[in-house]
């Protein structure tokens, strides 16, 4: 059975979903591109040749003719969405974050838990990447010995909208550490510090985040929204043994005039294309078989990104260390 696809959003993701859809997901095919601007979903649904446009939102999920759907659409209609799409009864691939509120995220998981079933795959694609899960394996090896620490830098090159904060580095940009970070330790969060330098002009500064996990290790996180040269993301895992370091990912170099060079990506498209690739691969098989992909993130996932940045938002704004306070992870997400 084909599985038929329908993206929400034709947008920067939308667009980029449409085309790993089409060009590289055997066993699904794209059904239908919805954008509440019609015209948008047209240009997408023409580039990659889907079978319909709709320009309902909110009535895609229960279409007959769709069997699964993305969710590509701006970050606040991501919970509603997603509810839509457990009510149809249809599994859903949504980009991240499910909601930025963590109240939300667990009406999501109550509405899972009512059903019976899991639904939402959250769209965190980087524990998919090859360099993440070379993190995990040398850990549950005993490769590096016991974790002590984890750093990571998160650079794009400028904001994607011009009324981007620092708030919004804390809860558009950093749940992808959040995520991966809490995915690779087996750890949760424990407590958030958020600080930020002063940049010389009037563009968002980084947001440099010390957490602490419930297993007595540190965390740092820089997200620099505004970093100008290239997407750059980088992480090391130091343990009592050893380290291990994420390599910059380049096919080639340029050797030229006594020099040598390397290039990075424009986005997160580029860097992560393979990450996504695996990751829409393992959302069709859940589609098929009901299964949830185990390295995957779920809505506790999304709940658990959601609090720790609702907690990072007020250590930025208080100047404190605030505690992070979740609820005992639901049985039906064990
Ligand atoms: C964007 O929404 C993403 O998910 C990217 O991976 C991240 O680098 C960027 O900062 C976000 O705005």
């Amino acid at each position: 059975m084909t599985v038929r696809i329908a993206i929400i959003g034709a947008g920067l993701m939308g667009a980029d979903h449409a085309k790993i859809v089409a060009e590289d997901l055997p066993g699904a095919s794209l059904q239908v591109i919805c954008d509440m601007d019609a015209d948008r979903a047209r240009k997408v649904a023409d580039a990659y040749s889907a079978h319909d446009v709709d320009s309902g939102p909110d009535r895609v999920a229960a279409r007959p003719d769709v069997d699964a759907v993305i969710i590509a659409s701006p970050d606040f209609t991501h919970a509603p969405l997603s509810l839509s799409c457990i009510r149809a009864g249809k599994r859903a691939l949504c980009e991240k974050p499910l909601s930025q509120s963590s109240n939300e995220c667990l009406q999501i998981m109550k509405a899972e838990e009512a059903a019976g079933s899991k639904f939402i795959m959250l769209g965190f694609m980087r524990r998919f990447d090859q360099s993440y899960v070379e993190m995990k394996r040398a850990l549950a090896h005993g490769a590096i010995g016991r974790p002590l620490m984890m750093h990571n830098f998160h650079r794009n090159v400028a904001t994607p909208a011009s009324d981007f904060t620092g708030a919004m580095a804390i809860t558009n940009s950093a749940p992808h550490e959040f995520d991966v970070v809490r995915h690779v330790l087996d750890t949760e969060y424990v407590s958030i510090s958020a600080f930020q330098p002063k940049r010389s002009d009037a563009l968002v500064a980084p947001v440099y985040m010390v957490l602490e996990t419930a297993d007595d290790q540190l965390v740092n996180i820089e997200i620099n929204n505004n970093a100008a040269y290239g997407y750059d993301v980088r992480a090391e895992l130091v343990g009592e043994k050893a380290t291990i370091a994420m390599n910059a990912v380049n096919y080639t170099r340029v050797d030229r005039e006594l020099g040598q060079s390397t290039s990075y990506e424009a986005d997160w498209r580029g860097r992560y294309a393979e990450a996504y690739r695996r990751q829409n691969r393992a959302f069709v098989r859940f589609v098929e078989t009901g299964v949830f992909p185990h390295i995957a993130s779920s809505s506790w996932d999304g709940y658990c990104a959601a609090r720790v940045a609702e907690a990072g938002v007020r250590a930025l704004n208080d100047g404190r260390k605030i505690p992070v306070e979740m609820i005992a992870k639901p049985e039906f997400y064990a």
